[in-house]
């Protein structure tokens, strides 16, 4: 029988089919990017995109909210229990909105933010130039170690000192090493600034309790809730009991309208699949199988920045081998592995063609794969950038890549033992 979509609109339902048959028929290792459950499908895909529920349970701005207060609660106090925090607020409608979230909260237009540089792997909205948060607040960057890749809390230190920011921030977007949050907890409580910590990409692994949670160090933590955490698109803000009104101000009225329910509901089903030891397993896989990749990269002659990775993603110098990231990214999609080009720390190329290639293997440990599949993808990759001007080998390597995905399909069905509801879990 024909579905709804596919009788009332066949063309985008054909579309829809084929990123389905593109998500399944390739090799996804853009670090941000992962397989939601069927259940957490679900939820996004529910009827509770139809409602608006401007304000917070209890608090509403619209009537008809005695299923939505009842979700939300349960959305806030499933994220709570898993960061143990002792605030959280899941409305914030992405990760970019979250940030704004957290410094308005905490400080006014004009003051002195300080986060990881764009092209040292920070995000755009840690104060990159281009975004907002360089034009309501006063940007302050920080750098990693060109040699050594790696954050060097003596710079931090030093730049913090002599310019005083009201918010420092922990937390990047391309930082293949493990943060410690606890030495930026220092600088910002020495300098005076709020500490706010942005974990997006690594929260699945910091609630898997394999990388240390910035929670007890941060006075705000912003996340997403897709990435390693593997929920819908969304984002969230954890708190410290004294900012929790602040943040909620923040987020509603001070940003948003009404929040994306169906997101929101979809957030309480991912939480409760990230708070089992299926989850933990598979964070754990996300971690060893990166370093699997990496160390195979490594033996092809290939040099990462830092050397390696302690996370779900690796940071490639293509230098060495005389071709650019943005290059290699197209190629790699011809062969059905999709990356990102990315900057290395002290590019000397724009960021539009930067010298770096940026992979991660939340989505491929999903599939299940393990350490044997990641060493070989990173031999498809070798192969690719050694002959990134055959379009031979290169469609080759996209039907191994084809044979491999159809060995490790799309687990579509995946679904984790429910503990907050056992009779939920099949
Ligand atoms: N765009 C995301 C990423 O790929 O890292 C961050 O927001």
């Amino acid at each position: 029988m024909k579905t709804a979509l596919e009788q009332y609109d066949p063309q985008i339902f054909e579309l829809i089919r084929q990123e389905e048959a593109r998500q399944s028929g390739s090799i996804r290792l853009i670090p941000s990017e992962n397989y939601v459950s069927k259940a957490v499908m679900q939820a996004s895909a529910s009827c509770m995109t139809n409602k608006y529920a401007e304000g917070y349970p209890g608090r509403r701005y619209y009537e008809g909210q005695q299923v939505t207060d009842l979700i939300e609660k349960m959305a806030q106090q499933r994220v709570k229990k898993l960061f143990k925090a002792d605030h959280a607020n899941v409305q914030p409608y992405s990760g970019s909105v979250a940030n704004l979230g957290a410094y308005t909260a905490l400080i006014n237009p004009g003051d002195t933010i300080m986060g990881m540089s764009l092209i040292h792997g920070g995000h755009l909205t840690h104060g990159w130039k281009v975004s907002v948060t360089s034009k309501f607040f006063k940007s302050v960057p920080y750098p990693v170690s060109t040699e050594t890749g790696r954050l060097d809390f003596n710079v931090i230190e030093e730049l913090a000192k002599e310019h005083r920011p009201k918010v420092i921030i922990s937390g990047a977007t391309a930082y293949p090493r493990e943060i410690d949050f606890e030495a930026f907890g220092t600088i910002a409580r020495d300098v005076g600034a709020y500490h706010v910590s942005d974990i997006a990409h690594i929260a699945g692994l910091v609630v898997a309790g394999i990388h240390k949670s910035p929670v007890p160090y941060a006075d705000i933590v912003s996340t997403t809730s897709h990435k390693t955490l593997r929920g819908p698109r969304g984002g969230m803000l954890l708190c410290k009991k004294e900012h929790a009104d602040a943040v909620d101000r923040a987020v509603f009225p001070g940003l948003q309208g009404g929040p994306h329910m169906h997101t929101l509901t979809a957030i309480a089903v991912a939480m409760a699949e990230a708070d089992t030891p299926e989850f933990v397993a598979y964070a754990k896989q996300v971690v060893k199988n990166a370093k699997a990749l990496a160390e195979r990269l490594l033996e092809h002659g290939f040099n990462l920045v830092s050397g390696g990775t302690d996370n779900h993603l690796i940071l490639l110098d293509l230098r060495n081998k005389n071709v650019r990231g943005k290059k290699v990214a197209k190629a790699l999609d011809r062969a059905r592995i999709v990356t990102n080009y990315n900057t290395i720390p002290g590019d000397p190329s724009p960021p539009a063609d930067p010298s770096g290639l940026r992979l991660g293997t939340p989505a491929i440990t999903t599939r299940g794969m393990k350490e044997p599949e990641a060493r070989q993808i990173a031999d498809f990759i070798n192969t690719v950038v050694e002959n990134i001007d055959n379009e031979a080998v290169i469609q080759n390597i996209g039907k191994e890549v084809l044979l491999l995905c159809s060995q490790f399909p799309v687990p579509e069905h995946f679904i984790i033992p429910n503990k907050h509801n056992a009779a939920s879990s099949r």
